[in-house]
């Protein structure tokens, strides 16, 4: 504890030095400097903060399996760190893991920024934790970096299924290149499939690429549209709904319903015309609201049909069976672009090679040829 402030002019309190001598008799001087008062036991040293014990591979494994809510979180901040120790770690969890894995019903869900997915799944999530299921919801949004994100939001869209104990809800770390987020969500539903959970939900925002991302980590895939938001954005022009194993014409309540209808009607039509996602599978349509609730047990009958033609064509193991095998060659993938490109050589000569090439003076054939010299290929 520091010495106490000089005691001054006869009064009891300590002088600060911004008091001149003598004034502190002056009745006109008011201010005096009360001594601080410590609480009795109290200390001003901070305790430093508790690091939590590292957990071993097999403390992982036995927490997952023991469906531990938080060696579930620590798992899957696991496989989702870019520490090369890490994940070490992670794929020795997940070799473990893997056994236990692949009983779930993994269910994407896209559509434009709100389009209501989130208080859909809120609504949708609870329904069946009540039921008995246990429900996991993965939210991947990697435009988060630039547009500050929606994932605050939808912690607090999802407020009640966030607190039921039957549900587990995990948002993507924002900012990550779509590849490093595709490849955490995919380890991240095997761990949840681990823990138990039978229903993953991936919640993913129709931004472009990411839908596609996603349905090739899932079973079945729903597209949520609102009505009146135009075609264009809603990326029915660019295939998104040639995705989709269901459409829900969303918020289809209020003085919106009407609109929801008339687009319902035009959405059977053009289906007809369009290549259908899932073979055996006629991709469906239907209207829902999570404000009222109406259409969201609807939307889970749907997807019971789905799953037990899935069943019944084998075109779910199926399309399980493709999604690994382009799941490994797109990590190969990476795997050679980041030696490649990271190897010294390269990085040598990439930026000058790179401008011959804008410039016009080196043809793309002949700059990608130089460069992979320069990566001894
Ligand atoms: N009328 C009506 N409004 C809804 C409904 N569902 C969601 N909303 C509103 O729509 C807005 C967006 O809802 P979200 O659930 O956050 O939408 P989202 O698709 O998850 O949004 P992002 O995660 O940002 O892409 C919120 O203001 C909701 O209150 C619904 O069924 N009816
Ligand atoms: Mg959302």
């Amino acid at each position: 504890m520091p010495d106490p402030l000089p005691l001054h002019d006869g009064c009891p309190q300590p002088r600060p030095d911004w008091v001149p001598e003598g004034c502190a008799s002056d009745p006109a001087f008011a201010t005096w400097v009360m001594q601080g008062v410590r609480p009795s036991g109290a200390s001003t040293v901070r305790p430093p903060a508790r690091r939590r014990p590292a957990l071993s591979t097999e403390d992982y494994v036995r927490g997952v399996l023991a469906r531990d809510p938080g060696v579930l979180g620590r798992a899957i901040t696991l496989v989702e760190s870019n520490a090369p120790a890490h994940q070490r770690q992670a794929q020795e969890v997940l070799a473990a893991l893997l056994p236990h894995t692949g009983r779930a019903r993994r269910v994407g869900l896209t559509g434009i920024p709100g389009a209501g997915k989130s208080t859909f799944i809120e609504a949708f999530g609870l329904r069946l934790a009540e039921q008995g299921h246990r429900v996991a919801v993965l939210a991947i949004d990697p435009s988060s970096a630039v547009t500050g994100g929606s994932i605050l939001g939808d912690k607090v869209r999802m407020e009640k299924l966030c607190r039921h104990p039957h549900a587990f809800i995990r948002p993507s770390p924002s900012g990550g290149s779509l590849g490093g987020v595709t490849r955490k969500t995919r380890e991240a539903i095997l761990v949840c499939e681990a823990a138990g959970y039978d229903v993953v939900l991936v919640e993913t925002v129709g931004v472009g690429q990411n839908e596609v991302a996603v349905r090739a980590m899932v079973d079945a895939f729903v597209v949520f549209l609102i009505a009146g938001a135009g075609d264009e954005l809603q990326g029915i022009k660019k295939g998104v709904i040639e995705l989709a194993d269901l459409l829900v014409i969303n918020k289809a309540d209020g003085d919106n319903l009407p609109r929801c209808l008339a687009a319902l009607a035009e959405m059977k039509r053009v289906l007809h015309y369009l290549r259908h996602a899932t073979e055996g599978w006629q991709t469906t349509v239907q209207t829902a609201s999570a404000r009222t609730g109406d259409g969201v047990a609807d939307v889970w009958a749907t997807l019971g049909q789905f799953f037990t033609t899935g069943e019944r064509t084998g075109s779910t193991a199926r399309r399980r069976r493709e999604q690994a095998v382009a799941w490994m060659h797109a990590l190969i993938e990476e795997h050679l672009r980041a030696g490649f490109y990271g190897a010294e050589p390269v990085q040598a000569r990439q930026a000058e090679i790179e401008n011959a090439v804008a410039n016009g003076a080196l043809a793309p054939m002949a700059g990608a040829l130089a460069l992979l010299a320069a990566g001894g290929r």
